[in-house]
């Protein structure tokens, strides 16, 4: 059955030819470095002739609804600044100032040449990570989590199609905040987690592998939007449940919404498996930690617990609610918990008998109406809870939070920024960087100042930059550990609008790159990005940090699955109308140039990619089986069907992996049953 596709024949001899020649042909291209920096474009001064009318108008449409709902409710002052209505054309701070400036911080990234950070974005509706490169923002991988993805034979091989089965079975996931995880405060390397606000899961990706190896279905939870590691050493990832429902949601209390309960819960970061969850007031939306590894705050909207709209903004105050996590595995280990689909549940309701004594498990913080974002400072000493609806943000001090009796005198200071806040990072010399949703622009502010100013004032605001359009979620390098590195901040816009070729009704989003060095100049935008919708949140590692695998690490599956060579490839029949296929892979034979199962039979198929060469992938493709692997050099994939009609079906490899990918063939033969 098996040819020896392990010795180097006279096929691996014209493959070499034919790599010589693409070689000398590549050789004579011209120098890369004549390519140049085409940074200058004339095109955005004339843009900034017209920005004035068109920021009007971007801004009346962001504050819509906001207006809309500040109607339905009385005494709503927090929603904007005094004297200044959504439609008012103040461009604020020093805004247009920089726009249209020749790029003088270059983020080109010459031919050949690699990026100093990984930046990992959350694809939104698309369920995937994507991987970009900065400064360049070349996009250089995807990693699909909750979709299925073709080109890496996710979703198509049985390991990862029985993961994505047993998480819940759905076709897609909405993910938004991207986590690497910790050691010591800095990002180790190992494993990204990101949520499914959709159907209320949590994801890892493993680092070595740019792929995704658990998913995690929280029980109880329908939604997890917010999502952090625990710092400084991922003791968990935590996740926000933000839609109230019934506790269990099993058909009790759907009348009740007063019944509804929202739940914060944690994963463990190893075994995937949640390991407690508490039951709050009110619902949860974003959460980050403090350094210590003591608290997590998440902010909350909907306070009023209300099932609509204007129910939900009907009060003038929400709040942020501040976790004691060794507090809560003290109440789980001494008990003090309800079980719940097999998870304890910790009551931390502020009339529950665990939060109504001195130390409560959950402290509410009162906040302006609707927070949205909560960041933690690199030094860790404030929580900075972004406003929405209130033009400010609130800094919360976390030495003193565990130290006063009510929890809003550990309010340090609240900023007015400008309209629409939605969140916040650092460039680690002592700014933050709010960006602000319905202004579009990216507010740069003095924190000592702001802990030393009064509420309410707009005096640490030192710079604003025009951003198009519609910030949601900003990232500056390295601002979730304890030592950002400046240099440069990415504001991801919900709207491009204008920015780029029309494609229809649906847009882009508009990623931008704005070079803030080390905080003390001007900030600067030097590239638009378009994104496919639509990521939230990202991430970025310097790359020292990132240790890919080239190839496969076959201990790393070692007892699962074979690896299989040349000289064990075959077919073993296994059952009455089952088979167990095994075929090795290199250029450019599979083990087996064709193999026979019989009609019905149910087909196991194990293949290995035998090459020690990195980037040299292999494919099996089984036309009408709707059979799709994607194997890495060393790395053994698996797929079970059924050969259900008689006939032949040629099998071929779908990555062009030689000069003769094309011959890289090998027949299944379906015998008809008597
Ligand atoms: S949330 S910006 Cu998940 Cu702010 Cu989207
Ligand atoms: Cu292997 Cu193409």
């Amino acid at each position: 059955m098996s040819n020896d596709a392990n010795d180097t024949g006279d096929a691996e001899a014209l493959v070499e030819e034919h790599e010589q020649r693409i070689n000398d042909l590549v050789a004579d291209v011209d120098d890369p470095a004549e390519l140049g920096d085409d940074e200058d474009d004339g095109f955005s001064m004339q843009l900034a002739g017209l920005e004035l009318d068109r920021r009007d108008f971007m801004k009346a449409g962001a504050a819509a609804g906001v207006a809309g709902a500040a109607g339905a409710f009385a005494g709503c002052q927090t929603a904007l600044p005094e004297g200044k209505t959504p439609s008012d054309s103040g461009g604020g701070g020093g805004g247009g100032g920089s726009q249209g400036a020749s790029a003088s911080h270059g983020h080109f990234v010459p031919p050949g040449e690699k990026d100093e950070y990984y930046g990992f974005w959350s694809g939104g509706h698309s369920g995937e990570i994507r991987v970009i490169g900065i400064p360049s923002m070349r996009e250089l991988q995807r990693i699909p989590v909750f979709n299925t993805e073709p080109a890496r034979g996710y979703g198509y091989d049985d390991e990862s199609s029985e993961m994505l089965e047993q998480a819940g079975d759905y076709t897609w996931g909405d993910n938004h905040h991207p986590n690497l995880s910790e050691t010591d405060g800095d990002y180790d390397g190992e494993y990204l987690y990101v949520n499914d606000k959709a159907n209320g899961r949590i994801a890892r990706v493993n680092l070595k592998y740019f792929e995704t190896d658990a998913i995690v279905d929280v029980p109880n939870v329908q939604c997890i939007h917010g999502t952090s590691v625990l710092s400084p050493d991922t003791k968990y990832v935590l996740g926000n449940g933000e839609f109230r429902a019934p506790l269990p949601n099993d058909g009790r209390d759907v009348n009740d919404p007063e019944e509804y309960t929202a739940l914060f819960s944690a994963v463990d970061p190893e075994s995937m498996e949640t390991a407690w969850q508490v039951k709050v007031d009110g619902n949860l939306d974003i959460v980050d930690t403090g350094k210590e590894g003591r608290w997590a705050i998440s902010s909350c909207y909907n306070s009023e617990e209300a099932t609509e709209i204007q129910g939900m903004t009907r009060d003038d105050r929400d709040y942020a609610k501040v976790f004691d996590i060794p507090a809560i595995e003290q109440a789980v280990e001494d008990g003090n918990y309800e079980e719940v689909n097999g998870v304890p549940v910790v009551d931390g309701t502020r009339e529950s008998d665990l939060n109504s004594g001195d130390e409560p498990i959950v402290r509410y913080v009162s906040t302006p109406k609707s927070p949205h974002c909560v960041e933690v400072g690199p030094d860790g000493k404030y929580a900075f809870i972004a406003g929405k609806l209130s033009p400010t943000v609130t800094m919360l001090d976390l030495d003193m939070i565990g130290e006063v009796d009510d929890p809003t005198e550990a309010v340090a200071g609240r900023p007015k920024v400008g309209l629409g806040p939605l969140h916040t990072t650092f460039d680690g010399n002592g700014h933050a960087y709010t960006s602000l949703f319905i202004d579009s622009q990216v507010a740069k502010w003095d924190i000592e100042e702001a802990a030393n100013a009064e509420l309410g004032s707009s005096d640490p605001v030192i710079e604003k930059q025009d951003v198009h359009y519609n910030p949601g979620h900003i990232q500056a390098l390295e601002a979730m550990t304890t030592d950002p590195d400046g240099e440069w901040l990415v504001s991801l816009n919900k709207l491009s609008k204008d920015r780029f070729l029309p494609v229809g009704p649906i847009h882009p989003d508009n990623d931008q790159l704005i070079h803030i060095g080390d905080g003390e100049k001007e900030m600067e935008i030097v590239a638009d990005h378009p994104a496919y919708p639509e990521p939230h949140d990202c991430v970025f590692a310097h790359r020292d940090k990132i240790n890919p695998a080239t190839t496969w690490d076959k201990a790393d599956y070692e007892g699962e699955k074979p690896f299989v060579t040349a000289e064990n490839s075959g077919v073993e029949r296994t059952g009455d109308s089952s088979v167990h296929v095994k075929a090795s892979s290199k250029r450019s034979e599979y083990g087996m140039y064709d193999f026979t199962v019989q009609e019905g039979d149910e087909v196991r198929m194990t293949v290995t990619n035998v090459e020690g060469v990195r980037d040299i992938i292999h494919g099996v493709a089984i036309p009408e089986h709707d059979v799709n692997l994607a194997v890495a050099p060393q790395d053994t994939r698996e797929v079970t069907f059924t050969a259900d009609d008689p006939g032949v079906y040629w099998i071929y490899c779908t990555y062009f992996c030689s000069a003769l990918h094309l011959e890289m063939r090998s027949r299944m033969i379906v015998e008809p049953s008597e």
